[in-house]
């Protein structure tokens, strides 16, 4: 018998965020190769490892062909969707009838972005339910980002793009691997060019970061000691006079406070404190505010180091007093695409409340904040018995005994709860424990357009694409025969049906970013119900590019026409930048009354650091076998120095422990890092009774970090980044 012939498509791939353009051949109805799209013009080809793995993905033995429901003896046995919603709908309805809806949250993770319908219908179901708890992975990601965005305002004109920055300054931030951090477009390239045409780059990072090896000035600091870094740098900006006096006069309030702030962190001082070269503080200082576009990034290690919003508060300073941001008569990068039309304006939005208003939670004082209610004080609420306490979770492509901090709290919670729904691809750590797991439909069996990364604008400053650049694309291929699944929304659409509820899907806020067209609330019909391309035509009305326009184009295009500008400010506007918000200059000077110490002095001398790797997305990929050729667990990387005053050499198990929680680690040894730190990707292992496979599951580094110490007051995220721990040797027999 002769193989059927092999057709080829063009599609995106939403084995992460980055949204790459592919082409997959599909044989039988089935996706067998996954390969860069050169046709592109943006993504001219490009993909990693994980996209190309795509097919073996969709085709995995572990993955889920039905959803599933806990029995009784706490095995899951398999029940129609339809069954599931019915049952699930019921079960919520009577909660509600007893505790009020606030006892149903939802949190979502990294899997609701790439399915553009999943966040909002899961929210407009939520909210039609009368409750407000809503989690999601950004509170224990880079909360400071979006809490700096609101206490510091919004420039309506937006930022510099890094494609077009003369200077750029990466804080512990790796897009090389991440392919994050405004890198989202084949980050090797964009790098590559950048550097053609004489862009300085500076990176920030206890670790020689792939990133840091194109640095034109690399500063590889203590960890957690970002806050004072940027103070230093704005010190010698605003005592070297290299600001931007005309745009401080015109758009900014408070530079006499921020300036007495930073008056104590010389270079000198924050030299000795994060033990770096204080003349390599003033040459970044100098090489960012005398460039004429820059941008500044900082990534999820400063978030996570303690006192993120500090870090990412004063960065955004440091550019407002450098004036970094884009003025009258420039052309904006990108117009829109799935966006609506650019308006931007060169002047300020004044700052936002950024907490302290929304939903109060029962812990440690938490309100809503800018950046959502905080993902770590949800286990919790879960497990604080009384009036309020949350009795069912659904988790939409998240797997919180993977990713929370504190994960012994986190699997007693999601015990201790009366429901747990995953909507999830494969039985992951948390699904195991879940009364239902949905299983939903992957990326190629369903329509997706590059939303995504062009959205990223509207939070995140230096954000989203350099280019009107937008892609669509219908699913390819069905889902396996002999399965039962649905999208996400489907389901959230199914409940809302079954509980007669009208959702509505609400357009996020801007909450940074250039002004734009607003967009409407949608009102889904909840008799006839839509499919998922007419979902997708609702998400993008108002776009300035109609889907259908996008739709033409099947192997992606960039819509430059026509090239809009930033208007000048307008008469009378009033809108400043705060550079003196009262709780960043107060914590700015608790950081100036801190001793400078060594750990290496302490009980817990070495400090555990984040990482990502590049061949896993957070807890995926790890049951790929050709992403995880070499090794199945997350190593723990050491300098060999520090591993020689141990005698410990590679593939050696040790215990780590903080002043919270052990678990074992596989040492590595990595000649790039800073002594004194331990470099650890998180999302890996499992329940503590599988500690012992540590070589072929990895070990959870978020078991070692308490949540209710040392933790935000706003976002509530705890230190997981340069967490004190010490280490000795284990010994562990390989099991397979
Ligand atoms: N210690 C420590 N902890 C961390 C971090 C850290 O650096 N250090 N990083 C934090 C960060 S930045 C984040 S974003 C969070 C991540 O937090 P989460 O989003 O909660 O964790 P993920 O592992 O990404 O969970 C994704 C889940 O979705 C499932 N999935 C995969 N594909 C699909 C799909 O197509 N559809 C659906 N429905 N599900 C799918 C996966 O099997 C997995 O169970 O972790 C945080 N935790
Ligand atoms: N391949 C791959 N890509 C991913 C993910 C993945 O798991 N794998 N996860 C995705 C997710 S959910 C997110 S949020 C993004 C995150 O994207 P990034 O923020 O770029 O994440 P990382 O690559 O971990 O880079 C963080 C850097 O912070 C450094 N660091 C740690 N502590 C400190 C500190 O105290 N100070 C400073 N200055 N640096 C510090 C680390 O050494 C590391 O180089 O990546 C996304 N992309
Ligand atoms: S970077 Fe992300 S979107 Fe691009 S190929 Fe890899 S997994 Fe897919
Ligand atoms: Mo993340």
């Amino acid at each position: 018998m002769s193989a059927s012939p092999i057709e080829t498509k063009p599609s995106i791939c939403r084995f992460c965020h980055a949204s790459c353009a592919i082409l997959v051949d599909i044989q039988d109805g089935k996706a067998i190769e996954v390969r860069g799209d050169r046709d592109n013009p943006i993504y001219g080809g490009f993909t990693c490892p994980k996209g190309r793995q795509l097919p073996q993905q969709h085709s995995h033995p572990d993955r889920l062909l039905y959803s599933m429901k806990r029995d009784g003896s706490g095995n899951h046995q398999p029940l129609a969707s339809e069954q599931a919603m019915d049952e699930v709908a019921a079960k919520i309805q009577a909660i509600v009838q007893q505790h009020g809806p606030r006892s149903v949250a939802i949190y979502i993770g990294t899997y609701s972005g790439p399915y553009l319908a999943s966040i909002p219908t899961a929210i407009g179901w939520l909210l039609s339910l009368g409750s407000r708890m809503i989690f999601t992975s950004s509170t224990i990601d880079q909360p400071g980002k979006s809490i700096a965005n609101s206490i510091h305002g919004r420039w309506l004109a937006g930022s510099y793009v890094y494609d077009e920055s003369d200077c750029w300054l990466g804080v512990g931030v790796n897009p090389l691997v991440s392919v994050s951090g405004g890198l989202s477009v084949d980050p090797g390239r964009t790098v590559r060019e950048a550097k053609k045409r004489g862009q300085k780059l500076l990176v920030i990072d206890p670790r020689r970061t792939e990133l840091a090896r194109f640095a034109d000035l690399f500063i590889q600091p203590k960890p957690g000691e970002d806050p004072t870094i940027i103070a230093a740098l704005i010190h010698v900006v605003i005592g070297e006079g290299l600001y931007d006096q005309a745009f401080v006069d015109a758009n900014t309030q408070g530079f006499t406070e921020l300036a007495t702030a930073v008056r104590s962190f010389s270079p000198d001082y924050a030299a000795k404190r994060a033990d770096v070269s204080a003349q390599d503080l003033r040459m970044a200082a100098r090489l960012y505010a005398t460039a004429n576009k820059a941008g500044a990034v900082a990534g999820t290690g400063p978030n996570m180091a303690g006192r993120g919003n500090l870090t990412e508060y004063l960065i955004l300073c440091l550019s407002s007093l450098c004036g970094h941001w884009r003025r009258a008569g420039e052309a904006v990068a990108n117009p829109g695409v799935m966006l609506p039309g650019a308006i931007p304006v060169a002047q300020a939005e004044s700052p936002r409340k950024a907490w302290g208003y929304g939903e109060k939670l029962r812990v440690r004082d938490f309100t809503g904040a800018a950046c959502g209610l905080p993902t770590s004080a949800l286990a919790d609420e879960i497990l604080q018995e009384g009036d309020g306490q949350i009795r069912a979770l659904i988790c939409l492509g998240s797997n919180p005994i993977a990713a929370w901090p504190d994960q012994l709290k986190t699997i007693e919670a999601m015990k201790k709860l009366d429901l747990l729904v995953c909507l999830d691809i494969k039985m992951a750590a948390t699904a195991k424990l879940a009364d239902y797991v949905i299983a939903p439909k992957l990326s190629l069996e369903v329509p997706g357009a590059s939303t995504q990364i062009e959205t990223l604008e509207q939070t995140y400053v230096s954000m989203g694409y350099a280019q009107a650049y937008g892609q669509y694309s219908p699913a390819l291929v069905d889902p396996p025969s002999d399965s039962d699944l649905i999208e996400e929304w489907e389901f959230f659409y199914g409940l809302g049906q079954r509980m007669g509820q009208q959702i509505t899907l609400y357009p996020i806020n801007a909450e940074t970013g250039m002004q734009r067209e607003p967009r409407k609330p949608i009102k889904l019909d909840m008799v006839d119900k839509p499919d998922s391309d007419e979902v997708l035509e609702l998400l993008h009305r108002g776009s300035r590019i109609p889907l259908e326009h996008v739709k033409r184009h099947a192997h992606g295009a960039v819509f430059s026409q026509p090239e809009i500008e930033a208007a000048p400010k307008q008469q009378g506007w009033e809108g400043y930048l705060d550079l003196a918000n009262k709780f960043m200059l107060d914590e700015l000077h608790e950081v100036s009354g801190e001793p400078i110490t060594r750990a290496i002095d302490t009980p817990f001398p070495f400090r555990l650091i984040s990482r990502r790797l590049p061949n896993v997305y957070n807890s995926s990929g790890r049951d790929l076998h050709k992403l995880m050729f070499k090794h199945r667990y997350n190593p723990a990387f050491m300098h060999p120095d520090d591993m020689n005053a141990y005698g410990l050499s590679n593939g050696e198990v040790i215990r780590i422990s903080s002043d919270h929680a052990s678990i074992f680690g596989i040492v590595e040894e990595e000649e790039g890092l800073r002594e004194g730190v331990i470099s650890m990707a998180h999302c890996f292992g499992d329940v503590p009774q599988q500690d012992q496979k540590v070589h072929t599951i990895g070990s959870n580094t978020g078991r070692l970090i308490p949540v209710d110490r040392n933790y935000d007051p706003y976002s509530g995220i705890p230190r997981m980044s340069a967490l004190p721990v010490r280490i000795e040797r284990a010994s562990i027999t390989p099991e397979d």
